[in-house]
């Protein structure tokens, strides 16, 4: 079959034109949205189990799509594991790759495969609209007035409208391509993580300024932009400042605009949301709405945001091709600053659902995300129990486009493309993950690596999964994590021990 079709592009070429054939193949080529929230945990989404807030757009997804239940990222937090999802690689490989802070230089190599490159280079447009938190530059010090580069369109985006780092970050500011989005040159920007530069207040010192609390001992109550502390101190650049609120609307629109720009060639686009990081100030529309605090709106804001992206394929007559994939970049967490309800107000809502642990934790919470496929014919739905890591996406994907990886790179990305479109339910035979210690999944069993630590991070209130002694879970039974079966079976301990070293070895 594959070699008629090799055989007859030729003739039908020479009696059309080979520039047609080659429209008509690149047509037929599906538009990619990656829509990737920040935080948003196992149990936050009504077609995931919560019953305290709906999501009927991100829903209708899952009930036409492929609803991935043991889908993990690779890492309890944002930086790590976006990093895996744009080389293909497990963040911990490379030092450096933790949290950073918002004037970290670039940590992605520029001179590797990435995601949106494989896409690029099976003839899409690319584009990143969003959370980026990867660096930007080629070091700490660097002139936010003028170029900014490199940074995602030197990783492979075509186009992209980013904000640096975190929203509770400074430099409160949107990059578009290499320029600070409405900057006067006239207010030029300044940013230091070190000390405090201009007179402008902050947090710490003028607390009654603030439109909402810093929570004690987290640190955000450096500058204050529009009434919110943020980690860091900035001066100038007063024009180009965000407004929290307006901020799911300027996203929304850049990536409708992306979209409705795409003609003849199919487009991937990376929609990177901030919702439910902190700090969360949900726009007017939402305050309020889902009387589980500013955490719960902005959850939301999220499932409106899906719907009118939903809207904007189908309006450009887009969504008959068009494969979305939903997730998160690691799990939720309550108190991560701010005093804004999410704690007061969670009314009995469970954002881990029956997972134990959250962010930065090795337990369950901290990486099992949701995870869903969307396409209306490539995609067969359902509901999928099948092993898969987002750092598969970028071998699944070459792998679909006919993109061939050098040698070496894109290393820990596995081909799994039969599993993310519902062909196989036989995912990873394993998989590492990282948090407050390692751990390997296999199969149905969990091994945590002993480490050293708190078992509940005091300021978060999150269950770490430190332990000094291994711990054993058998998934299939206990997703909770309730039961640790490490004494009772030494033999699988130690051969999973071995497993995850073996992978490991050289760790940083
Ligand atoms: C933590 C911040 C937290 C959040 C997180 C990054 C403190 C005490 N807490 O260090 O508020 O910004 O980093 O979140 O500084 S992530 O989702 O981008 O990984
Ligand atoms: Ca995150």
């Amino acid at each position: 079959m594959k070699l008629l079709f090799v055989c007859t592009i030729p003739l039908v070429a020479l009696i059309f034109g080979s520039s047609d054939i080659l429209a008509q193949q690149k047509k037929a080529k599906p538009n990619v949205i990656l829509i990737y929230t920040d935080d948003l945990g196992y149990g936050d989404l009504s077609c995931y189990g919560a019953t305290k807030l709906q999501t009927p757009n991100i829903d209708r997804l899952a009930g036409r799509g492929l609803r991935f239940t043991r889908a993990y990222t690779t890492s309890a937090t944002c930086t790590p594991s976006r990093y895996a999802l744009m080389t293909g690689q497990y963040p911990w490989r490379k030092s450096g790759t933790g949290v950073l802070p918002g004037d970290a230089a670039l940590i992605v190599p520029t001179d590797k495969t990435s995601l949106p490159k494989v896409f690029r280079q099976a003839g899409y447009r690319t584009g990143m609209v969003g959370k980026w938190h990867l660096g930007l530059g080629t070091a700490v010090a660097k002139n936010w007035n003028g170029e900014i580069k490199p940074g995602p369109n030197e990783v492979g985006f075509d186009y992209s409208f980013i904000f640096p780092a975190t929203a509770d970050r400074v430099p409160t500011v949107f990059v578009e391509n290499h320029q600070v989005v409405a900057l006067d040159p006239a207010d030029p920007i300044e940013v230091n993580y070190k000390e405090k530069i201009g007179d402008e207040p902050t947090g710490k010192e003028h607390p009654q300024l603030l439109k909402m609390k810093a929570s004690p001992n987290h640190g955000h109550d450096q500058t204050i932009v529009n009434g919110i502390g943020r980690i860091g101190y900035m001066k100038g650049g007063k024009t180009a400042r965000w407004t929290d609120e307006e901020m799911p609307l300027t996203f929304l629109s850049k990536a409708e605009e992306f979209i409705s720009a795409a003609t003849s060639e199919p487009f991937f686009l990376f929609y990177s949301l901030t919702e439910p990081h902190v700090p969360r100030m949900p726009s007017t529309m939402f305050k309020g709405k889902s009387g589980l605090g500013f955490r719960g709106d902005a959850i939301l804001q999220i499932d409106w945001a899906v719907g009118e992206i939903l809207k904007a394929l189908e309006n450009s007559g887009k969504a008959a091709n068009t494969l979305i994939i939903f997730s998160s970049d690691n799990g939720p967490v309550l108190d991560d600053g701010y005093e804004d309800g999410a704690v007061t107000q969670l009314n009995g809502h469970r954002p881990a659902g029956v997972l134990r642990g959250g962010k930065y934790s090795i337990l369950e919470a901290g990486t099992r995300v949701p995870f869903i496929v969307y396409h209306p014919k490539l995609v067969k739905p359902g509901i999928s129990d099948a092993l898969v890591s987002q750092v598969d996406l970028l071998s699944s994907f070459a792998n679909f486009l006919g993109v061939p990886l050098p040698p070496g790179d894109a290393q820990d990305s596995q081909n799994q493309w039969a599993v993310l479109n519902g062909r196989s339910a036989k995912g990873r035979v394993s998989l590492v993950l990282q948090g407050a210690s390692y751990a390997l999944v296999q199969d149905n069993w969990k091994y945590i690596a002993p480490s050293k630590g708190p078992a509940v991070y005091q300021l978060t209130n999150i269950e770490s999964g430190h332990s000094e002694q291994p711990q054993l879970y058998d998934l299939s039974v206990d997703p909770g994590e309730r039961v640790n079966l490490a004494e009772r079976y030494p033999d699988k301990v130690k051969e999973l021990a071995a497993a995850l070293k073996a992978v490991t070895a050289g760790l940083q």
